[in-house]
């Protein structure tokens, strides 16, 4: 008998593991891809559940476990509605199975998506309750990503999760025409032109996934917006796919441009003053709610780049910001109103964020959040954090991170960005004294907020994988991940993403964890080092161009702005004898930053402008230590392609020659990089690169010639 059950549990794993080898893994399911799991957990876990609640959101709760458990080696799914011993007990209070086990206090405390995972010692059954059906889901999905992770045998679970922040959104910059602006994984996955009438599976399995993650919210097009998104037709569209998303607990939003009222409503202007202009917009916010009840908000880029705003008319972000705030109040809306604003003319763009928003702190509606990009420009490899977060007391501040990889090699390079986000969540602002972070200023731990929200710009495309690189999908992943819990380490986050995706192998595991975990400091490396930043290509932003010279262009969208390279030095003096960008941070960060031998290294040139002989903490000169940076950047590269040569055969075929492909792309643009930028600012230090390194493969003259095509990214 013993003997029968060991051979049959032999012959399951053996399934498994041939079924992912022998079919070809294509990345289509993301992070729900590998069924296994340690032999340890399989014992313990009942395959009765009891669900005493019936909804569109309970029935995808069954299909995830009906699906799951069997797959994953336990045994087969019975549901029932009597409890038992050793069950799985999932619900509500409206459950009285849960009603029995938890008194309303516990539950009312998780607020609207949180659960307990509960199973006491001695025990066999295992209780995942909620206030609300979305927070069961959660629990759900928490649940089966236990089963798959954990090194414990789930003898004893007592969890209890409250995420970090209310509203968990991708931003897609989707445009009603199928193309995405800064996506690298093909084009939109919303498909207008067939909507409403066909309906895409990729609707739900999107949905699905965000929903496992815990992203609760999705801005569908492009900040850069089309009016036409609010036409009666659009809108349409938009409600069927609201209506997909709602068992999965995701609200829909929309980007709207400020001059709707005037370009869709035929009105004179869109002053947000103007009577006829707030009524255009309360109208139109009845009109959506009758068709999506539970529609999200508003996403805004005004004033920005261009894009109409309420400037146009003389008024301020917070006239604009309130007037439709006002028009969504009523049905619970929100909007989320962009801080990326800067003007040529202006200051050092660094600042100019800062100098427009923080006197207006004080005067925006509660239901208006401001969603601020993680550093002072733009979404670089490395950008010291904006100084905005912790300035603006009375207002409510959301971070924007981006997850597609608009400066970090598109979907060609492994790039695990959740370290950037972790840097950014942990850094400490000292806007109310020490152990102020970005974290605690966002998530309503410091400032009460009553709504608390953070955005990632997706990666997602219709690429067979979604992201275009198998390893982007890390970086959906670990978005979702963060914004549940921004307390949470990119360690943790790599590891289970892993053991998810590809598989148990605790091999593979470490050493691609390592990988993740040092590529986002690779690519920091081989691009802009040591606080450099925006040195890449006009306009595609793929490769570096610090040479680049646009007749008439704006000066604040070339490189030679940014690094300043001369034959003094480099990099752009944002101390107090320079811009004074660093009179923006609180103390004792001011002084820190302003103070070259304080400074941390790796906002060096971002805050002052050094000569090349200038010698750093480690005796290097800053030359030097440049040529040693851009040369580790691409030497790990390297070992990361050595690295996942080893793992052959552990994995699919498929994706591991996939992931080979682009590490070798990877590679051969590091040293484009390395070379382009060492090669173009030697003809300023006139010095040489270090013997030791490796030469450079490239002639400048050459490299300054490349004209990317953008077309083979689309
Ligand atoms: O990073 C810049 C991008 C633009 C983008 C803009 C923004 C959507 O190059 O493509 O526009 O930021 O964030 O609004």
């Amino acid at each position: 008998m013993k003997i029968k059950s060991i051979i049959s549990s032999l012959f399951i794993l053996l399934l498994v593991n041939s079924a992912s080898f022998a079919q070809a893994i294509d990345g289509s399911q993301l992070w729900f891809t590998n069924q296994q799991h340690s032999a340890k957990v399989r014992t313990a876990i009942p395959t009765i559940v009891c669900i005493q609640e019936e909804s569109a959101t309970f029935q995808i709760i069954k299909e995830e476990l009906a699906e799951s458990i069997p797959a994953l080696g336990i045994g087969e799914v019975s549901f029932t509605q009597k409890t038992a011993k050793n069950i799985v007990l999932v619900g509500t209070l409206k459950s009285k199975a849960i009603a029995s086990q938890l008194n309303e206090d516990e539950l009312t405390k998780l607020g609207n998506d949180g659960f307990i995972i509960r199973r006491s010692k001695g025990e066999g059954t295992i209780l995942i309750a909620a206030n609300t059906e979305f927070g069961t889901l959660y629990g759900v999905y928490e649940f089966l990503r236990l089963i798959k992770t954990s090194s414990s045998d789930l003898a004893e679970i007592d969890r209890i999760e409250i995420p970090s922040y209310h509203r968990r959104v991708l931003n897609h910059w989707d445009n009603l025409d199928g193309t995405v602006e800064r996506g690298y994984a093909g084009h939109s996955i919303w498909k207008w032109d067939e909507l409403p009438s066909t309906i895409s599976p990729r609707y739900e399995a999107y949905a699905r996934a965000n929903a496992s993650i815990g992203i609760n919210g999705a801005v569908l097009n492009n900040v850069n917006a089309n009016p036409d998104i609010l036409t009666k037709d659009y809108l349409e569209k938009v409600k069927v796919i609201a209506g997909i998303f709602r068992p999965y607990g995701i609200k829909v939003y929309l980007s709207v441009n400020f001059s709707s009222p005037k370009e869709l409503g035929g009105l004179e202007n869109s002053d947000p003053l103007n009577d006829q202009v707030k009524a255009w917009w309360n109208d139109k916010a009845d009109e959506i709610y009758s068709m999506i009840p539970d529609f999200g908000g508003f996403l805004v880029k005004a004033n920005s780049e261009g894009l109409p705003g309420p400037q146009d008319y003389g008024r301020t972000h917070a006239d604009g910001a309130n007037m439709l705030a006002d028009a969504l109040a009523p049905h619970g809306g929100i909007v989320m109103w962009r801080a990326f604003v800067y003007n040529p003319d202006g200051d050092d763009r660094a600042k100019q964020a800062y100098k427009e928003f923080v006197p207006l702190d004080g005067q925006f509606r509660k239901n208006v959040i401001i969603q601020l990009k993680n550093g002072p420009i733009d979404f670089q490899p490395r950008e010291p954090f904006s100084p905005m977060f912790g300035a603006m007391k009375y207002t409510t501040l959301m971070p924007e991170f981006q997850i597609t990889q608009e400066y970090l090699g598109f979907s060609d390079h492994l790039v695990f960005l959740s370290t950037l986000f972790e840097e950014c969540l942990n850094t400490d602002t000292y806007a109310e004294g020490p152990n102020t972070t970005i974290a605690r200023i966002t998530d309503g731990e410091v400032f009460n907020d009553s709504i608390t929200a953070i955005a990632g710009v997706a990666n997602i495309g219709e690429d067979t994988n979604w992201c275009g690189h198998h390893f982007a999908q890390s970086n959906w992943y670990a978005f979702g991940r963060l914004a549940w819990n921004n307390k949470l380490s990119s360690a943790e986050i790599a590891n289970e993403w892993l053991k998810q995706t590809f598989t148990q192998d605790a091999d593979f595991v470490a050493q691609m964890q390592t990988v993740m975990l040092q590529s986002r400091e690779a690519v920091v490396d081989y691009m802009t080092p040591i606080g450099l930043h925006h040195l890449m290509g006009w306009s595609h932003h793929h490769g570096p161009e610090p040479w680049c010279e646009i007749p008439g262009a704006r000066p604040d969208w070339l490189p030679t702005y940014y690094h300043k390279a001369d034959s003094a030095g480099i990099g752009f003096d944002r101390s107090t004898t320079g811009s004074e960008a660093v009179l923006q941070y609180a103390e004792p960060l001011r002084s820190i930053y302003d103070n070259i031998s304080t400074c941390p290294e790796m906002y060096l040139l971002w805050f002052h402008h050094l000569s090349w002989d200038y010698i750093l903490h480690n005796g290097n000169t800053l030359w030097d230590e440049l040529c040693y940076k851009y040369s580790s950047g691409v030497d790990r590269v390297k070992v990361f392609q050595q690295t996942w040569d080893r793992m052959e055969g552990k994995i699919d075929v498929q994706r591991f020659k996939d992931v080979q492909a682009r590490l070798a792309i990877q590679a051969t643009e590091a040293m484009w990089w390395r070379d382009a930028c060492l090669l173009y600012f030697q003809t300023f230090s006139g010095k040489p690169i270090p013997m030791e390194l490796e030469r450079p493969v490239h002639v400048l003259e050459k490299l300054k010639q490349i004209k990317f095509d953008m077309t083979h990214h689309n």
